[in-house]
């Protein structure tokens, strides 16, 4: 069994990354969180529920995957440990299978939208965009996915990993060749790590330039988000956080030593606006930005926003 500590450690080095594996790594450790405490004083449980709280959302601030996911499995109440203990162990489990079944029903619903011999451009690792792939690939469409090398963390080698495994048709390129690259793909899909109300996107860093090369080229841009990845604070004028990572993931100690007034800035993620997206894939169907609002009041409702249960 891996400790709260461990998970909330792998997340912060991205051993556990992408805003669905996240979530559902955090309210898996919850889970066995809640499954380890000894004590028959439902206050100390609680409080070391909210403790263990604390620690994972503290981990990364944008992807808002990780504040739904824990809320959700923070919604009990309870009259004895027991009972409470039970609770979490059902919202994690029911989280964890919704956000399994949401990928695949993105992927029945992104297909749709390819066509065969269809060229796709995608920027990242996102699994609700490669359920689509593989969808579709499924249903036999001769398709080819363009991946994007993803600096500084080359994410794009793990979506060509899951193209590779799967006998999918790839392409490599680096992220500086998406303009020269558009011209010869049909479709760029790519994934979210949160929605916020006005349909805004925020994924990794390098997205708002794909849009803008997409946009430039007639290109339709699709994102593949589940309900989750929607900002629920948004709606109360709250901003995401844009995490800014080490300058050791862009420049070598040895040469940020060499250079010592350099300033290196390491944004993970960026915010594409919403005139740049084509639609939105979601669980519960394709959608345009425009209504993420709906989504966030009346699919999450406005409570996910406030302290639930033991929270
Ligand atoms: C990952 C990233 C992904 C989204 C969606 O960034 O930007 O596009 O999280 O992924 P990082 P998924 O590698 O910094 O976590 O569709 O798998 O939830």
């Amino acid at each position: 069994m891996t400790t709260l500590t461990e998970t909330a450690e792998k997340i912060k080095n991205m051993e556990i990354r992408g805003a669905g594996r996240i979530a559902r790594a955090a309210a898996n450790a919850m889970k066995e969180e809640a499954m380890s405490i000894e004590t028959a004083d439902l206050e100390e449980f609680n409080k070391r529920m909210r403790e263990a709280y604390t620690t994972l959302l503290n981990t990364r601030p944008t992807a808002v995957s990780l504040p739904n996911a824990l809320k959700a499995v923070m919604r009990y109440r309870a009259d004895s440990v027991e009972e409470a203990r039970q609770a979490i162990i059902a919202n994690a489990d029911a989280f964890i299978a919704a956000s399994e079944n949401a990928v695949k029903r993105i992927g029945e619903i992104g297909a749709r939208r390819i066509k065969d011999g269809d060229t796709i451009l995608t920027h990242c690792n996102s699994s609700a965009a490669f359920h689509i792939f593989e969808a579709a690939f499924k249903q036999g469409k001769d398709i080819n996915v363009v991946a994007t090398e993803t600096r500084p963390r080359q994410q794009g080698y793990i979506t060509v990993d899951f193209l590779h495994k799967a006998g999918i048709p790839a392409t490599l390129i680096l992220d500086s060749a998406v303009r020269y690259y558009m011209k010869k793909v049909d479709l760029v899909i790519v994934g979210a790590d949160a929605i916020t109300v006005n349909g805004s996107l925020i994924n990794k860093v390098g997205t708002s330039q794909v849009a803008l090369a997409a946009n430039e080229a007639r290109v339709s841009f699709i994102c593949a988000a589940e309900t989750y990845k929607f900002s629920p604070k948004t709606l109360f004028g709250e901003m995401v956080e844009i995490e800014e990572r080490d300058p050791s993931e862009v420049l070598s100690p040895e040469l940020q030593k060499k250079w010592p007034n350099l300033k290196v800035s390491n944004p993970a993620f960026d915010i594409t606006p919403h005139k740049y997206i084509d639609m939105i894939i979601t669980e519960i169907g394709a959608i345009p930005p425009e209504m993420a609002y709906w989504v966030i009041k009346d699919k999450l409702g406005w409570e996910l926003e406030e302290a639930a249960g033991g929270i």
